[in-house]
């Protein structure tokens, strides 16, 4: 495994000038490739943030171009902030490969500073693959995806709690190589941080629009303002995620914090099935509760059938209360039914 100079798939993805997929080589052979460009496929924000999971692809390398980016994001109801990013959202794309793949990033820093990548499920040496970029420069390097799980990616460069607190974190979820052993009917991706923007820029945001600069000693003192799933507090209580009666349901859990634990939870629920790690070799059944690190990940598997978490509304929380109070909690709409105005937790 080398990391290398070059860029893979660019020079082929500008000849086609396309975004998103591009499939060559055989139809199931071990040259099949898929190439997503980060660049030019982003993450819907509206009416929330995307928790669909992407769909799996059966191709054995994936190739991904993920530009760095300095964007101002939304992070609460009227409050923005000069986030910095992957693939221009906060957090920012969702990887999906499967155990055993060849995963390529090409990381392009597209922003006026040094950033980095560091990819919780490549077993690399750091030095080489997550070293810091500079503005213009392209890093491209591959490894191989030898463990399931649902990871934490996040932009290693010093110090890493301003560039984490900033925005720069998203998941990749690799597929263990069998399968999860279960039929999920529907998948999300749920990341859960932090967020410290300075007061004064809060307080002022309804007024200008000038967006929130980070309060670094904030992050210091792990005085969190906000705490949201995907970017945004409180955004999936106003758009519950949707699911039918009688679901499956798998939840790719990463909390990329920089600070705080996540006590992942479902109200009305159990889950059938935890993953730590989002490793399926590590199951536990019939749990209430389970915690997440800062920098670590787990799946999780809740069925909602009648009789059993029927019909009807469950929250998703952090049940460290604090920080759900601060925006990290959501709804689930489980087949079709009114959704009160101020429930939740
Ligand atoms: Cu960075």
């Amino acid at each position: 495994m080398t990391v290398r100079g070059t860029v893979w798939g660019l020079v082929a993805l500008a000849a086609l000038g396309v975004a998103a997929i591009a499939m060559t080589g055989a139809r199931r052979g071990t040259e099949e490739i898929e190439r997503i460009d980060f660049g030019m496929v982003r993450t819907a924000l509206s009416p929330a943030f995307d928790a669909a999971a992407p769909a799996p692809s059966a191709a054995r390398v994936k190739e991904f171009r993920i530009p760095m980016t300095h964007e101002t994001v939304e992070i609460a109801d009227g409050v923005t902030y000069e986030g910095w990013t992957f693939g221009g959202t906060v957090p920012g794309p969702v990887l999906r490969v499967r155990q055993g793949d060849t995963v390529r990033i090409t990381l392009v820093n597209e922003s006026p500073m040094g950033h980095s990548i560091d990819l919780h499920s490549a077993r690399i040496p750091m030095n080489e693959a997550f070293r810091t970029i500079g503005p213009g420069e392209e890093l491209a390097f591959e490894f191989e995806a030898r463990d399931a799980g649902a990871f934490m990616v996040h932009c290693g460069t010093p110090p890493v709690l301003l560039h984490i607190m900033q925005g720069m974190y998203m998941a990749i979820v690799v597929d263990p190589e069998d399968g999860w052993g279960t039929e999920a009917d529907k998948e999300f991706v749920l990341v859960q941080s932090e967020f410290y923007p300075e007061a004064r820029a809060e307080e002022s945001a309804g007024i200008s629009n000038a967006p929130a600069a980070p309060d670094y000693d904030a992050a210091r003192s792990r005085d969190a303002r906000y705490v949201v799933f995907n970017g945004k507090a409180f955004q999936y209580k106003d758009h519950p995620l949707t699911v039918d009666v009688g679901d499956r349901v798998r939840f790719f859990v990463v909390n990329a914090g920089p600070n705080l634990s996540s006590d992942f939870h479902v109200v009305g629920a159990v889950f059938d099935r935890v993953y730590p790690d989002g490793d399926p070799s590590h199951a536990l059944t019939g749990v209430q509760t389970y915690g997440i690190p800062a920098g670590g990940g787990a799946v999780f598997e809740a069925v909602f059938e009648e009789g059993a978490s029927g019909a009807g509304a469950y929250a998703f929380v952090t049940h460290a209360f604090a920080d759900a109070d601060k925006g990290a909690v959501g709804l689930i709409q489980v087949g079709d039914v009114e959704l009160a105005s101020g429930m939740g937790h």
